[in-house]
């Protein structure tokens, strides 16, 4: 009876639960009045549908250049309408680029109660604005070495933006990146989402959507309601490009929210049979031009399908062996971090093994209780150890068993030259010097394996000089034996090689 309430129980709150984790679903739209992006961003007269811009701002169907590489420069682009939403994600994709080491001065985004001005103060916008700024920070004006940096912005409409001191002072938060002459463009994604501000940042160095990494994140930011959207940039002494590629803006809804659940009912409903009239549509307009054009299609098809340019063909294969090693190395670089967390955790338990054996006591906070120290190498840490160790032994042993091989059988040579050299005459002759140098270099291979092998078999002795006590054969150890091995190899070469040039002479 009890389990069965407690059961009862556990599946309330897991229903619970549950039922809490769906309601808090995110329902997005993208909301195209309040975004822009190529092809065609600009039409042929130059505006921006839904957008006003000024000041040195210039739209092109491909991007809209805010700023140009030149001289105190100052230009803007703003939403025409105010949102009607009160959460949102914008997605900003751009570049910045410039010739020198060090560019001026940044880009800004901005979500603000009134459109800010084309040639303002504030990275080519307004000062004092209401609401929130999120900029793009290129040129270190207090040098401190801490630019470019990115960082948010609330102003009330009452603080005017410290420019000196790159608003050190001012900002709710920021993280220190580069964004400047990056390969590919990069992006900032900015969520406004139940009051918590969030900014992920994608640094350019790859084109993969998924390489956004946390800035920042920030609760209890308060923004005005109805406010519009801008996007400003401005040069100084110095100057870069500044080019924003896209604004994609998404409103975005929980589904506690009371109406949204319906609307989104509905307006699905009524969609998806739209969509499904398209779909029904086209392929009937499809099969009617089969019907016309019988070759032509076919011919299409085929093409679509299976045609690939050899430059396209290169470019793949380069992004897909790139992303690999993108791969590769994160992971790499996570284990490093595992390593190195590992090894200070070691160090902290081996200090704190000293200091007992020492006679101290182990720090810890009063009120605490001491822990015992755990022995820094785990079981498994050992079992890989010892695995190693005894690769590395059979690894010796073999290489000690080849070069005694090659020393057996330039011994028979040895005696063999020797005989060949009293009988021939003149430049022909093998040098006795150098058989002498061939036999001293054997032998010192073979000193240096009796070395390795003595120490290979000698029992464990207790930690020497650094070394464990298992076995120890240092890297320079092994660098000898190899090198020794390849110098008997190279001698033996050029012995036969006279050997055989000796014997052409007779045939
Ligand atoms: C000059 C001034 C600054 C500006 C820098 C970099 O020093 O115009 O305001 O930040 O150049 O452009
Ligand atoms: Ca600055
Ligand atoms: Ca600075």
């Amino acid at each position: 009876m009890v389990s069965f309430s407690i059961n009862l129980l556990l599946c309330s709150v897991l229903c619970i639960l549950v039922n809490t984790s769906i309601q808090q679903t995110v329902h997005r739209r993208f909301e195209y009045k309040y975004s822009f992006k190529p092809p065609y961003l600009a039409q042929k007269d130059g505006s921006v549908p839904f957008w006003e811009y000024g000041g040195n701002a210039i739209a092109s169907g491909e991007s809209v250049r805010l700023a140009p590489s030149l001289r105190s420069q100052k230009g803007a682009i703003w939403s025409k309408q105010p949102i009607n939403f009160d959460w949102w994600e914008v997605d900003v994709m751009f570049k910045i680029t410039g010739r020198g080491r060090i560019g001026a001065d940044g880009l800004a985004f901005w979500y603000t109660s009134q459109r800010g001005d084309y040639t303002g103060d504030v990275f080519g916008s307004s000062d004092r604005w209401n609401g929130l700024g999120l900029i793009f920070d290129s040129f270190d004006n207090d040098n401190k070495h801490n630019n470019p940096y990115i960082m948010a912005v609330i102003n009330d409409g009452t603080k005017n933006f410290d420019h000196k001191s790159d608003g050190s002072t001012q900002l709710l938060s920021g993280c220190l990146r580069d964004f400047r002459n990056k390969p590919f463009p990069t992006r900032a994604r900015i969520e406004y989402y139940l009051n918590t501000l969030t900014v992920y940042f994608h640094n350019g160095l790859t084109n993969n959507e998924a390489d956004y990494e946390l800035c920042f994140r920030a609760e209890n930011v308060m923004l005005p309601r109805g406010g519009f959207f801008g996007l400003s940039a401005a040069t100084g002494g110095l100057a870069d490009d500044h080019d924003v590629i896209h604004f994609l803006t998404s409103s975005l809804y929980s589904a506690q929210q009371p109406g949204s659940q319906q609307i989104s009912n509905d307006e699905q409903q009524k969609l998806s049979q739209e969509y499904q009239e398209y779909q029904k549509k086209l392929e009937q307009q499809k099969e009617e031009y089969r019907k016309e054009h019988p070759d032509e299609m076919r011919d299409k098809d085929e093409m679509d399908d299976w045609f690939e340019s050899d430059g396209q063909r290169e470019l793949r294969q380069i992004f897909q062996s790139l992303s690999h090693i993108q791969d590769v190395t994160r992971e790499l670089h996570k284990k490093v971090d595992e390593v190195i967390g590992k090894q200070m955790n070691s160090l902290s338990m081996l200090s704190a093994v000293y200091s007992q054996s020492q006679g101290q006591p182990i720090q810890t906070q009063p009120g605490q209780p001491i822990q015992a120290p755990q022995f820094p190498i785990t079981r498994h840490d050992w079992e890989v150890f010892t695995s190693n160790n005894q690769l590395l032994i059979q690894t010796i042993s073999e290489v000690k068993s080849f070069v005694i091989e090659a020393n057996r059988k330039s011994d028979a040579l040895l005696a063999g030259g020797a005989g060949a050299a009293a009988g021939a005459a003149g430049g022909a002759a093998i040098n006795p010097q150098f058989l002498n140098e061939l036999r001293d270099s054997v032998n010192q291979v073979k000193s240096n394996l009796a070395g390795v092998s003595q120490r290979l078999s000698s029992p464990a002795q207790p930690m020497q000089g650094g070394c464990p006590s298992v076995s120890c054969v240092s890297t320079g150890m092994l660098l000898l034996v190899l090198s020794g091995q390849l110098l008997v190899l190279f001698l033996y070469q050029l012995y036969k090689e006279r050997k055989e040039a000796q014997a052409k002479k007779f045939f």
